[in-house]
């Protein structure tokens, strides 16, 4: 835990559809994410490329460029051949494969017009960075021969996810989780990486050994291990869930650091985890919206999401996403003053489609409104007219959010006579605490509610009217 902080250098590949603009704002996203790791960001090499699957990803020149920042060689001492293992992976993975393209094209010489040949760093930048990050999914190979070139260890977007996601998974969930992507994403990596030499496993507790004793078939027994135990958890969750089935609940999603937690907390009065880094929370939360309403609204938190997020990771959240899919509403939380926060909206909206939670009507938060002058301000709300903007640190604009929230509700809701007579005992009470009574009016036989209530709740309440089959 307390070893020197390391400086890593960053590798950004510019694809044909990518903008210079685009590669910056996630090269600097990168950076965000290496110093939550707390590594300390020494510099970047960036190349425009037509592909990123080739043996090296980087043309020859600039795999010298970067291996002077490291000190390493430039050279790979012996290239991959990524046919071979491909096909040796296949033969190791004759499951379900990891979600990798290999490479197709290792003709380097093809896409050398865009290097600047021997374009050598600056003296006192070389040999400065311990460690190399490259903003995309390398595989196994692709890391091997960079590792041979620069002579460090060297990580991929993905990997540096996983690590986050190791470090501050707390519950156990969570930790099961994480540990799954993980091992399924360490597991191919650490045979052809031969050892993986200082590749940090990562806080990865409940794994008990270091990962790189595990061989494949190990790794792949402890998945299981790991998705049975997941499984037990997940249906306990269900229990819970059905039985909070008749609230009305609200989730609020959103890119990682936009302020849901922030949001969550201001709004349920809950000691919430809050912190200015990537991937604070990774557990879903739920608590009642305090002071609590009529009828009673239930807020989730959820993880966070980000562009590029490993597809092992957004499938072992999917049990963490369920608390979105029973939603009734959802908030896509933004940072709007955040300049990317359409694209991030975007990649919250893709990845939550990708779970089935497209169909739950929404509404947009437009956050940290403080940060934004004025005009900002304005343009936003004439190019979003339906969103709500706030901060989480306005007490007035909190009022505002849960009016919006609880008007909602009101328009989804209808106004129906519900008669309990006298002999159901116990259900006023509840009817009381979850929806609006308009009106009451009583007989000899019971009493007659006007309520004002989401249909659903309402259904539920109904089918406890029913009266029980007769005993005698
Ligand atoms: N200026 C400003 N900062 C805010 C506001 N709301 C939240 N923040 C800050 O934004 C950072 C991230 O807040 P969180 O609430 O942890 O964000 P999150 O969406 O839960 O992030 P993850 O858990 O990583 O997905 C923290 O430093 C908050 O203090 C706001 O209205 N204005
Ligand atoms: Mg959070």
């Amino acid at each position: 835990m307390d070893k020197p902080v390391k400086s890593a250098v960053l590798v950004g590949i510019q694809l044909p559809k990518v903008s210079t603009a685009e590669l910056e704002a996630s090269l600097q996203e990168l950076t965000r994410l290496v110093t939550t790791l707390g590594y300390n960001v020494v510099g970047q090499v960036t190349q425009k490329r037509s592909n990123d699957r080739t043996v090296t990803v980087l043309g020859d020149g600039k795999l010298k460029e970067l291996a002077q920042w490291t000190n390493g060689t430039g050279v790979v001492a012996s290239v991959v051949d990524v046919k071979i293992s491909k096909a040796k992976q296949k033969w190791l993975d004759d499951k379900e494969e990891p979600n990798e393209t290999e490479a197709t094209s290792d003709n380097e010489s093809e896409e050398s017009e865009n290097e600047e040949a021997n374009n050598l760093i600056p003296e006192e930048k070389r040999n400065s960075a311990q460690v190399v990050i490259v903003d995309t999914e390398l595989s196994p190979s692709q890391i091997r021969n960079l590792e041979s070139a620069v002579g460090c260890t060297v990580f991929d977007r993905t990997g540096v996810i996983i690590e986050i996601f190791s470090r501050h998974a707390k519950t156990k969930t969570a930790r099961l989780q994480v540990e799954i992507a993980r091992l399924t994403y360490l597991g191919p990596r650490l045979r052809e990486t031969g050892g993986g030499e200082d590749r940090e496993g990562g806080g990865g507790k409940g794994v008990g050994e270091s990962a790189i004793e595990l061989d494949k078939r190990k790794v792949r027994d402890r998945i299981k291990e790991l998705r049975t135990e997941l499984e037990a958890i997940g249906n306990q969750h269900q229990v819970r869930r059905n039985r909070r089935d008749q609230e009305i609940s609200v989730a609020l999603v959103g890119y990682t650091n936009a302020g849901k937690s922030s949001l969550m907390r201001a709004m349920t009065g809950s000691e919430i985890y809050v912190a200015d880094k990537l991937f604070a929370t990774l557990d879903t939360t739920i608590r009642p919206i305090y002071p609590e309403t009529r009828p009673k609204v239930l807020l989730s938190d959820t993880v966070g999401f980000i562009k590029k997020l490993p597809h092992d990771l957004v499938a072992s959240f999917k049990s963490t996403l369920d608390e979105a899919l029973n939603a009734s509403l959802l908030l896509f939380v933004v940072d709007s003053s955040d300049a990317s926060f359409r694209s991030q909206l975007e990649v919250t909206k893709t990845t939550l489609s990708e779970v089935g939670a497209d169909e739950i009507p929404s509404l947009l938060v437009l956050n940290k409104r403080d940060n934004l002058s004025a005009e900002e301000a304005a343009a936003l709300m004439v190019e979003f007219p339906d969103a709500i903007m706030i901060s989480t640190r306005d007490k007035d604009d909190l009022k505002r959010m849960r009016e919006k929230i609880m008007s909602y509700f009101e328009t989804d809701m209808v106004d129906e006579d519900i008669f309990i007579p006298y002999t159901v005992q116990g259900i006023i009470g509840e009817i009381r605490s979850k929806i609006r009574v308009l009106s009451e009016s009583y007989n000899e036989n019971g009493v007659t509610l006007r309520v004002r209530s989401p249909e659903k709740v309402l259904e539920q309440i109904k089918k406890k009217l029913i009266p029980p089959p007769r005993t005698r």
